[in-house]
């Protein structure tokens, strides 16, 4: 079987963005992959965390990994600060890619000026993302639009290391993004040219997925759309109505040209209500599967469980590394 390796970070509750874009996806993979899915801690400390809320925010994504439907049995779910390897591997990795090479990345643009002081780990972001991708030989990674540009600096470093180290050999595996048709930059409901994103400090500008029903309604209700009252898909002239066919579509699996033709002649108001029935009609009985998980013990073994597996596999490719850069006696 292929492999697949993904993460979320536990920076905030996932949106329905993250959901569309990436975590959707990780439930479909399961059957026809050996699915590798971590909660990058590591990654949500590159900009400040307050330790309360991120021990809280790990165990919750972990909860609502599985409330989504992945399961243990066919995936490897882990926290990622619980596998040392990726760490270890990340120093490798940065030792071989160019300062220059993570400061052109826009992810580490655009979150730097965001913040008063940038810490170095927001610049080597990237190269730990690597490590993890690489430690699992994963040979898909499902995830958004965003994080396209790190998938290729993580296929630059894997020839780059492969010609340096491998002696013709191929060390590392050689990863492909698997980003979705649509849906792999759902924009904010507020400001719908900029992505949405979970850490945004305006609530209204997301729909987290444990929203309450009636928080979902109102927040779809106040989503910004534009005076022309037609319903078309068209991200450029107008990116509300757009966007909101796309989160409809994914809510539903029906194709946007199937909606757009459902709702000829028919106003936002109504399109509106019933987006916001599709979106409750699949959140509901995931956080209804989430609150039962939260504090469960079923939840830590699965944990424990899945950290022994991701370490067994981590480890057995670090030392392939650190033989191959001549870390050994
Ligand atoms: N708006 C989006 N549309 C589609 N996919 C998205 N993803 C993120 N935002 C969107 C995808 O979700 C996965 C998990 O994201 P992440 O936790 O790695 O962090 P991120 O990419 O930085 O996403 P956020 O929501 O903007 O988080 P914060 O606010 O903490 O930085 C990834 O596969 C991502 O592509």
């Amino acid at each position: 079987k292929k492999k697949i390796f993904s993460g979320v970070q536990p920076s905030a509750i996932p949106t329905i963005g993250n959901y569309i874009g990436a975590m959707k996806h990780f439930v479909d993979l399961q059957d026809d992959y050996d699915c590798t899915y971590c909660i990058v801690n590591q990654h949500a400390i590159t900009v400040p965390q307050d330790p309360k809320k991120l021990k809280q925010q790990t165990r919750s994504l972990a909860a609502l990994y599985i409330a989504l439907g992945l399961d243990p049995n066919k995936s490897t779910i882990f926290v990622q600060s619980e596998v040392p390897a990726h760490a270890q591997a990340a120093w490798i990795v940065q030792c071989n890619v160019g300062i220059g090479e993570l400061e052109r990345m826009t992810q580490y643009k655009d979150k730097s000026q965001k913040q008063e002081s940038v810490s170095a780990g927001l610049l080597t972001y990237p190269p730990l993302m690597v490590a993890d991708i690489v430690l699992y030989n994963a040979d898909a990674v499902p995830v958004g639009e965003d994080q396209k540009q790190h998938l290729e600096l993580t296929r630059d470093f894997v020839n780059r290391f492969n010609s340096r180290y491998g002696n013709g050999n191929q060390l590392l595996v050689l990863p492909e993004p698997l980003i979705p048709k649509e849906g792999a930059r759902v924009m904010s409901l507020q400001t719908p040219t900029k992505k949405m994103s979970k850490s945004d400090k305006n609530i209204k500008e997301y729909i987290s997925l444990l929203d309450e029903p009636k928080v979902i309604r109102k927040k779809i209700k106040s989503a910004v759309t534009d005076s022309s009252g037609v319903i078309s898909y068209d991200p450029i002239e107008k990116p509300g109505v757009s966007n909101l066919l796309t989160i409809y579509s994914a809510f539903t699996n029906q194709s946007i040209p199937e909606l757009v033709k459902q709702y000829d002649g028919v106003g936002y108001g109504q399109f509106k209500t019933d987006l916001g029935d599709a979106i409750v009609a699949v959140l509901e009985p995931i956080q209804e599967k989430y609150y039962a998980l939260l504090d469960s013990d079923e939840l830590d073994a699965i944990l424990d469980e899945g950290a022994k597996k991701a370490n067994l596999v981590a480890n057995k490719t670090l030392h392939k590394m650190e033989r191959a850069i001549g870390f050994a006696r």
